[in-house]
C-alpha cells in the first residue's frame, strides 16, 4: 500500500535523496527492489560513484577488502584481489545502477543550492542547478569523503605551476620529468607517492604528522576462487562474516586496551624497521601520537618510494607558497613545477548542512559544535529528514558499507512507516540530546580523543569526535538498524490527499 498524504500533484517524488555514492545508491537499490516507494535521485556529478567516481589519482585504491567493501545484497564473486582499485569498484557502482534500474531516477548534473522544510505544505522544497523538486521525505546521503578540503597556507593561489587537489586530478597533465611536491601523508598521498616518483624528475612530500603504515597484504583471487565464490554463494557469505569478525575484532585497539594496542604497535613499528634502514629517516617517520588516533594506514611501497634518490621527505614545515614553489620555515626554498594537495575533505563540517533549512533554521547552524542526530540519521527541527553517513557514522577500522547498509534498513523502514501512516515524524529534542550524550561518552575512552593526535575525527571548535562512531560496528547495527517511532513527535500530515 502507498498512502500519498500529500497531493500526488504537488510533490515530484515521495522521496528525494542526494548523491549516488555508495550510500544513496545503496539505498535507491533497496527501495527500487521493494518497488513501493516513489523516489527520485539528485547529483551534481556527471555519473554515479560518489568519492569513487572523483577519486582517480594515480594508485587510487581501497584500503578495505573488496568482499567487505561491497553489498551485501549484491555480492560480487569476481573481485581481482584483496583490495580493490578505483576502476573496479566505480564499475562495481556503475553496474549496480545499470542493473538495477537506478540510472533513469537520477537526475545527474544537478547540484542542491536550498532544500527547505515547507512547514504548510509538510513537504520538502528542494531549490537546485536544474530547478525545483518537492518531496515528502528528504535523503541526504552526500559523504563525507566528496567536498575537498585546501590547507590554510599563505600564497596557495600564487602558484604558477600545475597545482591539483588529489580528488581532482588532470590526467592531461604529463608529471613525467617534472619537480613535484605533494602536500600531506594521509591515505591517498600514500598511494600516489609510489605510483609517480618513478616518472618524475624529483618528489618532494611535505609531511606535517607521520602516519602509521602496516603490511598491505594484498594478493589476487585466483579463477579457481572466483568460480567457487560464484558457485557456492553461501560460501562467498561465510567468508564476508570472517572479515567482518576480524575488522570487529580490532575495535579494542581504539579503546587502547594494551594487549590490543601492543599487538598493532609492534606491527607498524616492525613494518616501518623492516623497510626504512636509515635511522635519522626512521625517526621522522615515526608517529608522535598513540596508534589509531589517526587512520592506520597500509602500504609496502611507501617507505621505499620514500628512499628513492629522487624523492625528499620533508618535515620542516611550510611558511608559504609563491609562483615558483614552496618557503619552508627555515627559510629554505623548493622550486616546483607541479604541487599536488593531498590535503583530505571536508569531513567534520558536511557542506550539505549549509543548504538545509528546517523548522529551526540552518543545519549548520545547529551543528556550530559539531554534527549531532538521533540514531545517526535524524535532526530534531527537521521533519521527514534522514541523513546517511552523517554524524558518528564513520569508522577508524572496519567497512563503510556495513554502517552504510545498517542505515538503508533505518531509513527503508522509516519511508515506509511514513507511507503507510500518513505521518510526519522528527526526533524528540530530549531523545536525540541522551543519544548524543551516549555517544560522547563512549569517546572518551577512545584513542580518537585520548590519543593525542589532532584528526579530522574531531570537530575543530568543539573537539568532539563527531565524525567517528566510537563503539563496535556491530553495536551500531544494533542500536540503529532498525526504524522505531520511539524518541520521534509524530503528527499526522496537515495535508490529506
Ligand atoms: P587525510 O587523511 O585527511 O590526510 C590529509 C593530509 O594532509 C594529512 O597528512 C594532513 O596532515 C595533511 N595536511 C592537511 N592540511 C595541511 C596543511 N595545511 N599543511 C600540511 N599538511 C596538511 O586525507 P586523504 O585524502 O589522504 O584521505 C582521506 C580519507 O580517504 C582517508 O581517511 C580514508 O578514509 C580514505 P596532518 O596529519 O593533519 O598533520
Amino acid at each position: 500500500m502507498n498512502i500519498q498524504t500529500t497531493p500526488k500533484s504537488q510533490i515530484d517524488a515521495e522521496v528525494l535523496i542526494v548523491g549516488t555514492g555508495f550510500s544513496g545508491l545503496g539505498l535507491a537499490v533497496i527501495l527500487e527492489r521493494e518497488g513501493t516507494r516513489d523516489y527520485l535521485m539528485l547529483e551534481r556529478g556527471h555519473d554515479v560513484g560518489g568519492t569513487w567516481r572523483d577519486n582517480h589519482y594515480p594508485g587510487a585504491g581501497c584500503d578495505v577488502f573488496s568482499h567487505l567493501y561491497s553489498y551485501s545484497f549484491r555480492p560480487n564473486p569476481y573481485w581481482s584481489s584483496t583490495y580493490s582499485k578505483q576502476p573496479e569498484i566505480l564499475k562495481y557502482l556503475q553496474e549496480t545502477a545499470e542493473d538495477e534500474g537506478i540510472y533513469p531516477k537520477v537526475r545527474f548534473n544537478t547540484t542542491v543550492t536550498r532544500a527547505e522544510w515547507i512547514e504548510a505544505e509538510d513537504l520538502w522544497q528542494v531549490e537546485t542547478t536544474t530547478g525545483t523538486y518537492r518531496a515528502r521525505a528528504l535523503v541526504s546521503a552526500t559523504g563525507h569523503l566528496s567536498d575537498l578540503s585546501l590547507p590554510d597556507i599563505e600564497g596557495l593561489d600564487s602558484f604558477t605551476g600545475k597545482m591539483m587537489h588529489s580528488s581532482q586530478w588532470d590526467h592531461d597533465y604529463d608529471y613525467s620529468g617534472k619537480r613535484v611536491g605533494i602536500i600531506g601523508t594521509g591515505a591517498s598521498s600514500i598511494q600516489i607517492t609510489p605510483e609517480i616518483a618513478p616518472d618524475v624528475s624529483h618528489l618532494t612530500v611535505f609531511q606535517r604528522t607521520a602516519p602509521y603504515i602496516v603490511p598491505r597484504r594484498d594478493a589476487p583471487y585466483s579463477e579457481a576462487q572466483k568460480g567457487m565464490f560464484e558457485r557456492f554463494p553461501e560460501m562467498l557469505q561465510d567468508f564476508r562474516k570472517e572479515l567482518f569478525w576480524g575488522n570487529e575484532s580490532r575495535f579494542p585497539q581504539r579503546l587502547q586496551i594494551p594487549a590490543f594496542l601492543a599487538q598493532i604497535e609492534e606491527m607498524s613499528r616492525g613494518h616501518l624497521e623492516a623497510q626504512v634502514t636509515d635511522p635519522a629517516l626512521r625517526d621522522k617517520l615515526t608517529p608522535p601520537y598513540s596508534v589509531g588516533c589517526k587512520r592506520i594506514l597500509i602500504s609496502n611501497d611507501y617507505y621505499p618510494a620514500l628512499q628513492r634518490e629522487n624523492v625528499t621527505l620533508e618535515t620542516t614545515g611550510i611558511a608559504r607558497i609563491d609562483e615558483t614553489g614552496v618557503t619552508l620555515t627555515d627559510g629554505s626554498h623548493v622550486e616546483l613545477d607541479m604541487l599536488i594537495l593531498a590535503t583530505g575533505f571536508e569531513a567534520t563540517e558536511l557542506p550539505i548542512a549549509e543548504v538545509i533549512h528546517g523548522k529551526v533554521g540552518r543545519l549548520s547552524d545547529q551543528w556550530e559544535d559539531g554534527g549531532q542526530a538521533y540514531a545517526c540519521t535524524s535532526v530534531h527541527g527537521y521533519p521527514n529528514f534522514f541523513m546517511m553517513l552523517g554524524p558518528n557514522t564513520g569508522l577508524g577500522a572496519g567497512s563503510m558499507i556495513y554502517m552504510v547498509e545498517t542505515q538503508i534498513e533505518y531509513i527503508r523502514g522509516a519511508l515506509q512507516y511514513l507511507a503507510e501512516s500518513g505521518k510526519v515524524i522528527e526526533p524528540d529534542a530530549e531523545a536525540q540530546e541522551a543519544y548524543v550524550k551516549s555517544i560522547h561518552d563512549r569517546a572518551e575512552r577512545t584513542v580518537w580523543i585520548a590519543g593525542g593526535c589532532q584528526s579530522w575525527y574531531l570537530h575543530p571548535r568543539s573537539g568532539k569526535l563527531t565524525a567517528i562512531w566510537p563503539d563496535y560496528m556491530s553495536q551500531f547495527r544494533k542500536e540503529n538498524g532498525t526504524f522505531a517511532t520511539e524518541g520521534y513527535m509524530v503528527r499526522d500530515a496537515t495535508v490529506s490527499a
